[in-house]
């Protein structure tokens, strides 16, 4: 009997923390952490959450493991010399200040699944373990999303609008110049 309700309070445990997708260790709440659907044999996968520090002193993240990676990175996005933006590890893990929310998403910080041993198959859940500085081991569940229902980024038109703007100052100097050779000419008849 004290089994049985030790084991359905489990099962409840489990489930309310799958549904919410939040999870909690120490001063630090971790939320809707997923990754995305890969086609087969793909060899990485991205992980992304958002990490709050409830605490008054300031957290680190140090990566993690999971069961169905080789190896569990923390990835910031820079921008290379040649204009194109690519991933890095960072270095000494990823500070999360206290009383602040850092977030890890698509196109930023992230976590990186490198060296993957199953396909990531929409709406199913992978466990993985993150380890803090301060707050620990947590074990938390990544939910798999559906790339392919997920909205594509948007494209930068900035350089297109510039480009636009310079096109317009030039006509007037034109009709200036335009303008004043054209007096010159009636001016001699
Ligand atoms: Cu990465």
């Amino acid at each position: 009997m004290k089994t049985l309700i030790i084991g359905t309070l489990l099962t409840l445990g489990l489930i309310n923390s799958a549904s919410a997708q939040t999870f909690e260790v120490g001063k630090l709440t971790i939320e809707t952490p997923y990754t995305r659907s890969t086609p087969p044999m793909t060899p990485v996968a991205g992980g992304f959450m958002t990490i709050t520090n409830n605490g008054e002193e300031d957290d680190r993240l140090f990566a993690g493991t999971a069961p169905f990676s080789e190896a569990v990175e923390i990835h910031e996005m820079i921008m290379g010399e040649n204009g194109v933006m690519r991933m890095q590890q960072t270095k000494g893990g990823l500070v999360i200040p206290a009383g602040k929310t850092v977030e890890l998403k698509p196109g930023g910080l992230h976590i990186m699944f490198i060296g993957l041993s199953e396909q990531m198959i929409p709406d199913e859940t992978h466990k993985s373990l993150l380890k803090f500085e301060h707050a620990g081991d947590v074990e938390i569940e990544f939910i798999v999303k559906d790339i392919t229902k997920m909205p594509a980024a948007k494209m930068d038109h900035s350089k297109m609008n510039h480009g636009a703007m310079d096109q317009k100052a030039m006509p007037m100097m034109n009709d200036a110049k335009t303008d004043d050779a054209a007096d010159k000419t009636h001016a001699h008849h």
